[in-house]
């Protein structure tokens, strides 16, 4: 059997462990349904572009990137939304023939549900649900085709903004957006913070409703009621949370926000987590990831086992730019095809005045896979200056770029992390140029000051036959405990004067 996201392969084999994160890199909030035959995995996006990757697996072992449900500006609206909002925790799920996809979009167009009969295909524009309040909906019906939203009571609009309410429940009329009764608050969880991210399931003689609560930091825990009728009243679990790795030396941390599913050999939940890294075990570099663990049912309840990381090895992207751009190319609050052009086997980015410290940066990129890594390109910068980036978002980024001219090219390194910038320079001679971001963790035993960070980014250049490494920079400044904007680490193409025109983006997972 074989892995592979976005053309990535790798032999494995299912069964404990799996290959966990089951969705490498910036993979927050994940929900999962069986249909037709095959799992689906949708994943938060924030401001990037296209958003909510569609994953496909018929094993749960191989996942192919197949689709988006937004390819188009109208349906997540996130061109003007601040960083960290725009699209949050959706839900995925199939009836009679129809995918559902239902997200909410703070700051945006709020709760939408969007449809579709094929999932790698096109997604309809979207019903909204003007007045649904509240974040991580998620979608059930009931034997009789009654369609209930369960979602998280944060408020997001009107006097009452972030003022959380728990879990309510509203039942919907799908084609309209409009909400049928006043929303009901349903049991909250077993008392930590931030009771979110509902899934309600009818399971047997029962309908379960499972939630994340403890915040989506290291408190994170999905927790379990359980009542005959989909607006409960429900009882809850004898031993809540069920699933969380909270006070533990697990490798992966946060663990929460799960959805259940009937995987190839029993039930599985499918949640976020982070791998936390460094001497004290402080910084996620990835961001929120996509896992998964075994589910078994004693009395009627959930046991969870711990998620065991057994990660993908030998992570490697290859790209030349003959062909159109994948799913997996995004930019930010743009579409890839708003930003570059494909010209004679090149991606050409031309520069429109913002730099990456701006909201709309000229910026085409891919989530970094792996922590240990080397990311390349060669460009072509004589007409301009554009180079090879790591971000978090537009005051958390360091990058490597190159501007051209006739007397050779001028290198820059740059880190700029909140209220700090340095920059680094050097010469190479004239003619294409290959810029590298490697990233490494920290090398040696024991503990002290180097040891403690996640990883050190490593910023150097090829010209005409020379090299120069311009800078190792610690690397924990862009993980998701410190850049804290929900995203993940994005590694990108980008110009920020003239025109610039890449030939190549290499990815390649690094022995660690
Ligand atoms: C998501 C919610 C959360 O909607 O973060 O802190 C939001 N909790 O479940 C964005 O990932």
């Amino acid at each position: 059997m074989s892995s592979n996201i976005g053309g990535i392969s790798e032999p494995g084999g299912f069964g404990a462990p799996f290959l966990n994160p089951v969705l490498p890199g910036f993979n927050p909030d994940p929900s999962v349904v069986a249909a037709n035959g095959a799992y689906y995995i949708v994943t938060s996006t924030f401001e990037y572009l296209p958003g909510l990757p569609v994953y496909r697996s018929t094993d749960f072992l191989s996942w192919e990137r197949v689709g988006n449900v937004g390819t188009r500006a109208a349906q997540l609206a996130v061109g003007d939304v601040p960083t960290g909002l725009g699209v949050w925790a959706p839900t995925i799920r199939f009836r009679n023939g129809l995918f559902y996809v239902i997200v909410t979009i703070p700051a945006g167009r709020g709760c939408v549900v969007f449809t579709t009969s094929d999932p790698a295909g096109q997604w309809s524009d979207g019903v909204v649900f003007p007045d649904l309040n509240g974040i991580d909906p998620d979608l059930a019906w009931d034997d009789d085709g009654t369609a209930y939203v369960t979602f998280s009571g944060l408020i997001l609009s009107g006097d009452d903004t972030g003022k959380h309410l728990g879990i309510q429940q509203v039942r919907v009329d799908l084609d309209t957006g409009e909400l049928l009764e006043e929303p009901r608050s349903l049991w909250s969880g077993s008392g930590s913070m931030f009771p979110e991210a509902p899934h309600l399931y009818h399971r047997g003689e029962y309908w379960y409703l499972v939630i994340a609560e403890g915040g989506t930091e290291r408190g994170h825990g999905v927790s379990i009621a359980r009542g005959d009728s989909p607006e409960g009243p429900f009882t809850p679990g004898p031993a809540n949370p069920f699933l969380t790795a909270r006070s533990t030396i697990r490798p992966i941390q946060n663990t929460g926000h799960g959805d259940l599913v009937e995987g190839p050999d029993g039930t599985l939940i499918v949640l976020l987590g982070v791998r936390p890294g460094g001497g004290t075990r402080a910084f996620s570099p990835l961001g929120r990831e996509t896992f998964v663990t075994r589910v078994s049912w004693v009395d009627g309840w959930p046991v969870a086992e711990p998620v065991h990381l057994a990660p993908h090895s030998g992570l490697v992207e290859d790209i030349s730019f003959d062909e159109p751009l994948d799913a997996g190319w995004m930019s930010i609050r743009r579409y890839p095809a708003e930003v570059s052009s494909l010209v004679d086997g090149n991606l050409v980015l031309t520069a429109d005045g913002s730099t990456l410290d701006d909201s709309h940066p000229v910026f085409v990129g891919r989530r970094q896979l792996a922590v240990a890594s080397q990311a390349s390109t060669v460009v072509d910068a004589s007409t301009g200056t554009g180079g090879l980036a790591v971000r978090y978002d537009e005051q958390a980024h360091f990058e490597i770029e190159a501007t051209g001219g006739v007397d050779g090219n001028h290198i820059v390194a740059r880190a700029s992390i909140p209220s700090f910038r340095q920059e680094w320079k050097a010469e190479l001679p004239a003619g294409p140029v290959t810029l590298h971001l490697d990233t490494a963790l920290p090398a040696g035993e024991g503990f002290g000051p180097a040891m403690m960070t996640s990883d050190y980014i490593t910023l150097w250049a090829e010209a005409g036959g020379e090299s120069v490494v311009l800078a190792t920079v610690d690397g924990r400044s862009l993980s998701a405990e410190t850049a804290a904007s929900f995203t993940g680490r994005v590694l990108g193409l980008y110009a920020t004067a003239g025109t610039v025109a890449f030939s190549s983006y290499h990815f390649a997972e690094a022995a660690q």
